[in-house]
């Protein structure tokens, strides 16, 4: 069975088109004196995901979908992050400063790597992103084109921002998303809400959402049909 039971109406995953997207687990945005922090947040509200992703991702590497991660995060000399972007409020750090796990959001400091629980295997791509959309300034679009991506699977963090950035530039290439609604998190937990409610409204004009245990079976089934 590779039907799951999402909202607005069942889901089915298609064998070999569906990849599953992981957006920007980074400690920069889950831990203490990262990113998420300095711009106020309370980055505890994130961490509930890591245990049902963690089991999502398994999922999908024993039913064969391609696990894509993300990163945002910037060029050491911060030639690609806009003046606007890095002068933005009034962070207690800014997006290169020196912090806990190195300089804020900087490409190749420990910060800007993806938490230990979730770290990608040998052969799963990494796609590092300027921006808070997964196509802007990547190679994503020409990844899912030649592997024959119709279908993405979307978890990570933040809801509103970039997964719902990424949903919505998925959304008019012309894929197919469903959100994983435990999957996701966001620091608000009315933006979460919301949030998901926004995906699927309207007969679902961003996509589907639905919960691990209704996607995990059907990733399951994909397992037993591939099989
Ligand atoms: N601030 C916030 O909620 N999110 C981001 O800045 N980036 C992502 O969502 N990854």
């Amino acid at each position: 069975m590779t039907e799951v039971a999402a909202e607005p109406s069942p889901f089915t995953l298609a064998e070999g088109r569906t990849a599953l997207i992981v957006i920007d687990m980074q400690r920069d945005f889950l831990l203490p004196g990262g990113f998420g922090e300095s711009l106020g947040n309370d980055v505890g509200q994130l961490l509930k995901v890591v245990p049902p992703l963690a089991a999502l991702i398994a999922a999908a590497r024993t039913a064969g979908v391609m696990v894509i991660h993300t990163r945002e995060g910037h060029q050491p000399d911060l030639s690609d992050c806009p003046p606007a972007k890095l002068t933005r409020g009034a962070p207690s750090k800014r997006i290169g400063d020196p912090g806990k796990y190195g300089r804020i959001l900087i490409r190749g400091e420990y910060g800007h790597d993806i938490v230990d629980e979730l770290a990608p295997v040998d052969g799963e791509l990494v796609i590092d992103k300027p921006g808070k959309g997964a196509f802007y300034a990547t190679e994503l679009q020409d990844v899912l084109v030649s592997a024959g991506i119709t279908q993405l699977l979307v978890t990570g963090v933040t809801t509103e921002v970039c997964v719902h950035t990424t949903t919505r530039e998925t959304n008019d290439r012309g894929y197919e998303c469903l959100v994983v609604s435990d999957c996701v998190g966001s620091y608000f937990p009315d933006f979460q809400r919301i949030g998901l409610e926004m995906i699927k409204a309207q007969g679902g004009i961003f996509g589907w959402v639905a919960d691990s245990s209704a996607v995990i079976p059907a990733l399951r089934g994909l397992a037993t049909t591939a099989a």
